[in-house]
């Protein structure tokens, strides 16, 4: 034992042998490197106290990646033409929505944080598939870096307001400050990036519980004018889900499109599905790469005036146009 190791040093060793979890190993350790007299009489000391602070910290480090432990790292594959996430304070009924409109079963419970990791649903609206993530409540000093961090992947935000509450302005108004504070802020038009962290996501904004709130929903449609395309809705009576779904489709920032041949009817059984604002030529790269370099003309059918006629290839499709493609 190297000699004169500080009083500071050996109340810290001594935490260090009754330390019960990785974390109070940790601070332990750190606190021993940080007042061991460094002299070459504790070198090997020293060295020693480094490999396990080391060790320890890259065993916290694998939990987080594999989402064991502390600080958990959630990822929702994506699947169907868009992914929409359910964002709100806690009890708004969030849960509950994503029961109604798709076939996953979360917990639900009348009492806030019941929520704790990210659910996926597939929602059907007419021929489209969208992905629905259920998350957990968004509230100040409760709610994890990886919530924002799945807002921000996902192509749209359903904001939902718990009608069922007084201050549910309040509360659904912390929420979008909360997302603010994270880069993240909220709008009725298309989502792009602002800057390299700040970016503006495309929001369609819920009132839920609306059977319980049934007077306060004059009051959300006009707080949401202007600001986001909202609807109301109760999982628990019905009314309004299907208002919801055509919301949640028209917010998804997708468009239809279906396929014809020459002198068929068009194929109305799979739309593609392709970004708002994709262009006809957009649609036929995105049917086969090698078309494009055949192309000879398009035809397109549903945006008004080109109804059968040869579209130009950078006019851009609406919902349900059909195109019938001409290669040579
Ligand atoms: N009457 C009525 N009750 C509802 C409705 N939607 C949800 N509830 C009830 O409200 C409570 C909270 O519902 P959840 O779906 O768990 O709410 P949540 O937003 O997911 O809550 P957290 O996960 O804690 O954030 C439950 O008791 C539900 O049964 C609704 O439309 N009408
Ligand atoms: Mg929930």
């Amino acid at each position: 034992m190297p000699a004169n190791l500080t009083p500071a040093f050996l109340a810290a060793r001594d935490r260090f042998n009754r330390a019960k979890t990785d974390e109070e190993r940790l601070d332990a350790l750190q606190e021993m490197l940080a007042t061991i007299p460094k002299h070459k009489g504790t070198e090997k000391l020293q060295a020693d106290i480094k490999r396990r602070i080391a060790k320890l910290k890259e065993k916290a480090e694998q939990q987080r990646r594999s989402g064991k432990g502390g600080g958990a790292v959630y990822h929702v594959p994506r699947e169907g033409a868009a992914q929409v996430t359910l964002v709100g304070p806690p009890n708004a009924g969030k849960s509950s929505l994503l029961a109604a409109l798709t076939r996953a079963t979360p917990e639900i419970a009348p009492y806030p944080f019941t929520t704790l990791r990210p659910l996926p649903g597939m929602m059907t609206y007419e021929d489209v598939q969208i992905q629905l993530v259920d998350l957990p409540p968004v509230a100040r000093d409760y709610t994890e870096g990886w919530v924002y961090g799945l807002v921000r992947l996902a192509d749209t935000v359903a904001l939902c307001a718990n009608l069922e509450s007084e201050g549910w302005r309040e509360e659904v108004e912390e929420v979008i400050r909360l997302l603010a504070e994270h880069h993240t802020l909220l709008t009725g038009g298309p989502s792009r990036q602002l800057d390299w962290r700040t970016m503006e996501k495309r929001t369609v904004a819920l009132g839920l519980k609306a059977d319980l709130g049934r007077e306060r929903v004059g009051a959300f449609r006009a707080w949401a004018e202007g600001k986001f395309p909202a609807a109301a809705a109760s999982a628990a009576t019905g009314e309004g889900l299907d208002e919801v779904k055509k919301l949640i489709f028209r917010g998804s920032g997708v468009v239809r499109v279906y396929t014809k041949k020459p002198g068929h009817p068009p194929d109305l059984s799979q739309p593609y599905t392709i970004r708002e604002g994709a262009t006809v030529l957009n649609v036929v790269e995105q049917i086969h790469k090698d078309f494009v370099s055949r192309l000879r003309y398009v035809r397109l059918w549903g945006s008004g005036r080109f109804d059968g006629q040869h579209a130009p290839l950078d006019h851009v499709v609406q919902d349900k146009d059909i195109v019938e493609i001409h290669l040579s």
